[in-house]
């Protein structure tokens, strides 16, 4: 479906999200900031949200392991698994379920390995405290669980203590029970993608 021309304007790039600041401007794009990399940095300002970690090398292990999870994670992890199994069911039809296994057998393993590796067996992904990493990365991994279910803990034992950890954080939880009711509709049970 074609974007309409105001929201073009706001988002150059046609995707979601953008956020406006209202005490900056309420009208075209004036107060506008697109991509979510770029609102979390304007966020982490204006809040001193202290999410950015303490020394320069985590600050950019932080902002690397944030671009990771909207880039390399969420193409195949949203795009090409979240999107075929729950986008046909919103029109009523039947999940694209062989997209969707392909994907979660063949190619998100060697992501979870990499974010294995990255926890090192640690309970944060960068300098021992939460950080955008940790909201970024969680906020993929705790869609996948929605639908598919916890990365295998047996394997990536790591990874899945962390989304565990992470999805009961006071920013998460109630996101995912809305989340959680929204999909329930059209989706009852997780899918079985093993
Ligand atoms: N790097 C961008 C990625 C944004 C992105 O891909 N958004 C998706 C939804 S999560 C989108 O807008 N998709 C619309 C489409 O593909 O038509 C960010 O983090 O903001």
């Amino acid at each position: 479906m074609a974007m309409p021309d105001w929201y073009a304007e706001i988002s150059p790039a046609g995707r979601i999200p953008v956020l406006r600041d209202k005490a900056i401007g309420t009208e075209g794009v004036a107060g506008t900031i697109a991509d979510s990399s770029a609102i979390c940095a304007y966020l982490e300002k204006k809040l001193s949200a202290g999410l950015y970690a303490d020394s320069v090398f985590d600050t950019g292990r932080a902002v690397w392991l944030e671009e990771y999870a909207d880039t390399e994670l969420a193409q195949p992890l949203g795009m090409k698994l979240f999107r075929p199994i729950m986008f046909p069911r919103f029109a009523g039809k039947e999940s694209d379920l062989e997209t969707a296994r392909h994907i979660y057998q063949e190619e998100l393993p060697r992501h979870f390995d990499y974010l294995e590796d990255a926890l090192a067996g640690n309970e944060f992904f960068v300098g021992n405290q939460y950080s955008i990493a940790d909201i970024a990365i969680a906020a993929q991994f705790t869609q996948l669980d929605l639908v598919v279910g916890l990365p295998n803990a047996i394997r990536w034992p790591a990874l899945a203590r962390h989304t565990q950890a992470t999805k009961q954080r006071p920013g998460f939880v109630d996101n995912l029970a809305a989340c959680s009711k929204m999909l329930g509709r059209v989706i009852p049970e997780k899918v079985d993608l093993s």
